[in-house]
């Protein structure tokens, strides 16, 4: 293991964002600032302290990777607690004549140009417990297992008093078994993320000096954290500009989004036997074009016709690809979930494509589908979390003008000529209306041929039930400014 200079505040960033929690199960505690001065007294004596930074976050990770290298069984019992505001919330406590941070912060993620912009199912469809008030902040706890998460929210919640209201809670946890790391519909989660400029911890460096793991391209920390510099628009790996700051106490901070994603997997499930069918070809490599890894990881690109399991569990290998060599998509789709929203090499430039990262820190929540369950029963999905210094350029640009974009990747042609229309991602895109969405090439056409095919959507498996804009401050913020 090898390790780079800190230059980063790491004791003042909170340690979810840079270097995620280590969690097994995380409560998702939404709350309304009932009484703003208790709060803030509460904040500043009881909470502060017990926020988990992101140096904390660091050191227990190198725990892990060095057990894990050992070859050791043993598992500590980690709590870790963070929490952001809304707009709404950093009004309670410092005010409305507060400076504008970011205008998709300042706007929200349930304002009407917000669902608009993003085509979201509107928030009266919502989780209605969720929108029963108002949101002022969220606490993040996280934990070996949902009891002992469920222990420290509730000492929290004690702890806090009649401080705040709660509004909504619920719990995230990791799959059982062999679906450890695994989403809902089946895919190993949490392979991919932005290498962070400044922070080495991962076993398995690349020897390529602008990669952390292999594959893994390192990214201005800038981009996810305030007060450092950012990446420069026409240089994948120049410095750019730290970021703007609407008030010096942003810095060391973070905007976190949060949607609760609900997954409809028998439904999935079914539709991709029965398009496999229509399509003769194997259903596990049709929802592996439609994600663009198979479920154990591997990357279509470096497997486009038959899952590899020790090539999806090795990470050195399982990231170490580019979309650029495949112009023709014929090893992954270029509506495929991963080349959608992180195309890599396939679009005006790397630069560009590290102008839209965001780190994902999400957790899957709710039962697993139960037998006999061919219609979805019980609500299960991904509590999908990420960080980034801005929304309008990193998530909301993501969903935006990649994943409902169907035009996107532009300026591709055919092998024989004429124009495609890639269409949209599959897992994620939402069309306008909740519309019938379409994706280009299910069928590979691999290594050579020239079969064209197309896969419509009549429904979304992945619907939006509830989501929020929050700033995650540092921890002099939260000790200073914001408590004063
Ligand atoms: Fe996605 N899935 O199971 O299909 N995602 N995602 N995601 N996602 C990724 O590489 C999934 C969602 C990103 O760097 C993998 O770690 C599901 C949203 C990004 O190559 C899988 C949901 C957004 C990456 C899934 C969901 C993103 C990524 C491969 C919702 C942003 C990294 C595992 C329920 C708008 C891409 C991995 C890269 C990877 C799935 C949501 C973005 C399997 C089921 C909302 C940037």
């Amino acid at each position: 293991m090898q390790q780079i200079t800190l230059q980063l505040d790491l004791a003042e960033i909170q340690g979810d964002l840079l270097i995620g929690m280590q969690k097994n199960a995380e409560l998702f505690i939404f709350f309304k600032i009932s009484d703003p001065p208790r709060f803030k007294t509460r904040l500043r004596e009881y909470v502060v302290r017990r926020v988990t930074s992101a140096r904390t976050a660091l050191e227990r990770e190198r725990r892990v990777y060095e057990r894990r290298r050992q070859r050791e069984a043993k598992t500590e019992a980690w709590m870790a607690l963070n929490l952001g505001f809304t707009r709404d919330g950093l009004t309670q406590l410092i005010g409305s004549n507060q400076p504008r941070l970011d205008p998709a912060f300042e706007r929200g993620a349930d304002n009407p140009e917000t669902i608009a912009a993003l085509n979201d199912l509107a928030p009266a469809k919502w989780t209605r417990d969720f929108r029963s008030d108002r949101i002022d902040g969220v606490f993040l706890v996280t934990g070996p297992d949902p009891s002992f998460v469920t222990f420290h929210g509730n000492a929290l919640r004690q702890g806090l008093g009649s401080a705040v209201k709660i509004v909504y809670s619920e719990m995230g946890a990791v799959r059982p078994g062999a679906e450890r790391r695994h989403e809902h519909f089946g895919f190993l989660d949490g392979i991919s993320q932005p290498g962070i400029r400044g922070i080495m911890h991962r076993l398995y460096l690349s020897h390529e000096p602008d990669q952390g793991r292999p594959g893994q391209d390192l990214v201005w920390p800038g981009e996810f954290v305030f007060g450092y510099p950012g990446q420069d628009p026409n240089d994948p790996v120049k410095p750019g500009p730290p970021p703007d700051m609407a008030a010096s106490w942003m810095k060391n901070g973070s905007f976190m989004v949060f949607r609760r994603l609900e997954q409809k997997v028998p439904e999935f499930r079914r539709f991709v036997a029965e398009q496999a069918a229509r399509l003769g070809m194997d259903r596990e490599l049709l929802a592996a074009r439609m994600v663009g890894r198979w479920k154990s990881g591997a990357p279509l690109e470096l497997a486009p016709l038959r899952d590899n399991s020790a090539l999806g569990g090795d990470e050195r290998r399982n990231n170490d690809f580019g979309f650029g060599d495949d112009p023709d998509q014929r090893k992954c789709p270029y509506a495929a979930h991963i080349r959608k929203v992180y195309p890599r090499d396939d679009t005006g430039g790397l630069a560009e494509a590290q102008r839209h990262r965001i780190i994902r820190a999400g957790i899957p929540f709710g039962p697993e589908v139960e037998s006999g369950e061919t219609t979805t029963k019980h609500s299960r999905g991904l509590m999908f979390v990420c960080y980034q210094t801005s929304i309008e350029r990193q998530f909301e640009y993501i969903q935006r003008h990649y994943a409902n974009n169907p035009e996107f990747v532009e300026g591709k042609t055919r092998p024989g000529g004429g124009a495609v229309t890639p269409g949209y991602d599959p897992i994620i895109g939402q069309a306008p209306g909740q519309g019938v969405r379409e994706m280009d090439e299910p069928y590979p056409n691999y290594p050579a041929g020239s079969r064209r095919t197309t896969l419509q959507l009549p429904q979304q498996f992945v619907t939006l039930t509830a989501a929020g804009y929050f700033f995650m401050p540092s921890i002099t913020a939260l000790r200073t400014v914001l408590t004063s």
